[in-house]
């Protein structure tokens, strides 16, 4: 059985920075990772339309100065194969490819008391040990998969844009379904609507959708390289972990045409920091209507048809309560002649049929019908293995929903750490910037415990539950959990409904960290 520092789980953005320190650290690390290359999420989701919701700029590592400069961002908001290029990019800069087994999926982990050590147990049959685990998991790495009825009869193709074929596919002039209208489904409808035959959209929940205003990126690169490390400084004690003028603003204390003004600059600047355009809109009915409403009238500008316009209106939960979609012409997509809407409040889909969905009382016939249906979140692909304690197990401990230690760790399972684990600002924020942290946090944790001599690491019960407590009572003060989202676990059945990530923000949560590990990891049992 091979013995190993540390193992680390996935070979996503988190997995590549985590064995790069640790080498960096000196320790024997080694990755496991399910698919057959690096880049986890960018390896996975080739949908067409693909493509980051936080600027490039951003939406890449800072740790190394030289491959800041050295790395050209062609858009401002990159596209999946841009961004599996960086992947692939920085595993052969750092020369990572070496400890790293692909098409190996960890399916269980054993932690020995006695031994001071998990043993990982992989598809393959192999067992390694390891003082230390890493799950790099990812966040929305597990697909949802809905049961539909009668999907195994479709006699057409059959797509998830969560694994999308590495070949790409040929939907030119073929007529097309897609469910589901969050990020995945707006932008495949987006990138398709030219190409296809027919395309027809099954939605369930209209999504709030901000302009991207994507575009060529050499201006804005070249300013950032000028100033990354002041770029990057202030984002790791921002709020949202990029570049966002937060308001310190009332949207009650502004006049109307302030208000207006306001939110027309933030939508001609595009991007994610439409909604802190005051600081209220996430914690007042009243002032996120009015973003809702802002964004409303902006879906009526677009689309022509007024009902269609309203169907596309969302309006069934306050505004960025669950992540927003970045669009580069989503709703424009409606006034083609080859696109429709089928809403599903009105005719839900009955079962699928050999020739296409059965929605109310027709039943559309299809060529392609591609699934954009979202992911288990946050809690998916650690669910998925079965990680034991003795007679306890993660599973059963997480059953009414994650209990973490600062999203990084949980009480009774020793020397696993997760990175942007639930109960962190991970999903609300800019995932770099997050893992980025987590990382440098887990790293210097390992080598706290090496230079003391020391060999394991775990959470109080008592710090657990104040944490769980403090992140749950922060979610409650704001509007986040009155949606039925993916954060809230409420798009899988059967899933305990609670808040999962840390909305206290990425600065205040880095400096809760930095106290934490300054003070001697106080929260935490070392020994
Ligand atoms: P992942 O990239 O998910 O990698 C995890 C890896 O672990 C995967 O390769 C998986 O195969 C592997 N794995 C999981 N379980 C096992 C197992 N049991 N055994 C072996 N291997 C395993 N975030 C942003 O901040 N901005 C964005 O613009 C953005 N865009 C996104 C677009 C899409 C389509 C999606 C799905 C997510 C997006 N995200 C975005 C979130 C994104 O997941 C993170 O930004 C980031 O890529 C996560 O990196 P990661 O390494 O933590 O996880
Ligand atoms: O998944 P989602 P996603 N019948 O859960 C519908 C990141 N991301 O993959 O809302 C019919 O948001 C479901 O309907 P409803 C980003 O963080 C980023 O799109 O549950 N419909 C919804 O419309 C994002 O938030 C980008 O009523 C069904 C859709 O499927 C996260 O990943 C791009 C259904 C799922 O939307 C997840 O996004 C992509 C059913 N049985 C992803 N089940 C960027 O832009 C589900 N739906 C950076």
């Amino acid at each position: 059985m091979r013995d190993h520092d540390v193992i680390v789980i996935g070979a996503g953005f988190s997995g590549l920075y985590q064995l790069h320190r640790l080498r960096q650290l000196g320790f024997d690390a080694h990755v496991l990772e399910a698919g057959g290359d690096v880049g986890g999420t960018w390896y996975w989701n080739r949908y067409p339309g693909a493509r980051c919701d936080v600027e490039s700029i951003e939406y890449s590592y800072s740790f190394d100065p030289r491959l800041e400069q050295e790395w050209d961002w062609s858009e401002r908001y990159s596209a999946q194969p841009e961004l599996l290029a960086y992947a692939q990019h920085v595993a052969e800069r750092y020369s990572l490819r070496q400890d790293i087994t692909f098409d190996t999926r960890v399916e269980r982990l054993d932690w020995d008391d006695d031994a001071t050590r998990w043993t990982v147990m992989t598809g393959d049959g192999e067992t390694r040990a390891a003082q230390f685990v890493i799950a790099a998991t990812g966040c929305l790495s597990v697909p949802s998969r809905p049961v539909f009825e009668g999907l195994e009869d479709f006699a057409g193709e059959l797509y998830w844009t969560s694994s999308w074929p590495h070949g790409g596919v040929d939907l030119a002039g073929k007529r097309v379904a897609v469910i589901g209208t969050g990020s995945s489904g707006l932008q495949t409808i987006t990138a398709i609507a030219p190409v296809v035959g027919e395309l027809t959209v099954f939605q369930r929940t209209a999504s709030f959708a901000v302009p991207a205003h994507n575009g060529p990126n050499d201006e804005r690169l070249a300013e950032a390289r000028t100033r990354y490390r002041e770029i990057r400084a202030s984002s790791r004690m921002s709020s949202s972990g990029f570049q966002c003028p937060d308001s310190t603003r009332l949207l009650a204390e502004a006049d109307a045409e302030d208000v207006r003004r306001e939110f027309d600059r933030r939508w001609a600047d595009g991007g994610l920091c439409f909604t802190d355009a005051f600081q209220e809109i996430l914690t007042d009915l009243a002032a996120n209507e009015a973003a809702a409403e802002y964004v409303r009238s902006r879906i009526r500008e677009k689309v022509k048809d007024p009902v269609l316009a309203e169907k596309l209106s969302p309006r069934a939960y306050p505004i960025a309560s669950k992540r927003m979609c970045v669009d580069t012409g989503y709703f424009e997509v409606y006034n083609q002649d080859n696109v429709s809407l089928v809403d599903l409040s009105e005719e839900p889909i009955r079962r699928i049929t050999g020739r296409g969905i059965l929605a109310g009382d027709t039943e559309h016939e299809f060529d392609v019908i591609v699934l954009a249906t979202g992911f288990d979140a946050m809690t998916g692909a650690l669910g998925a293995i079965d990680i034991r304690h003795g007679s306890r197990t993660l599973r059963e401990k997480w059953a009414h929903g994650p209990r973490t230690y600062l999203g990084l760790m949980s009480a009774g399972f020793p020397n696993l750490f997760t990175v942007t684990g639930p109960q962190s600002p991970s999903v609300l924020s800019n995932m770099m910037t997050s893992i980025e942290y987590h990382v440098d946090w887990i790293s210097c944790a390992l080598e706290h415990l090496r230079e003391h001599g020391l060999s394991r690491m775990e959470p109080t019960l008592e710090a657990e539950d104040n944490w769980v407590n403090t992140t749950n009572d922060l979610a409650a003060l704001t509007l986040m959990p009155r949606a039925a989202s993916w954060y809230m676990g409420a798009n899988i059945p059967g899933k305990q409904r609670v808040f999962m990530p840390f909305v206290g923000g990425v600065g205040t949560y880095r400096q809760i960290g930095e106290a934490v590990a300054m003070s001697y990891y106080h929260g935490f049992e070392l020994s």
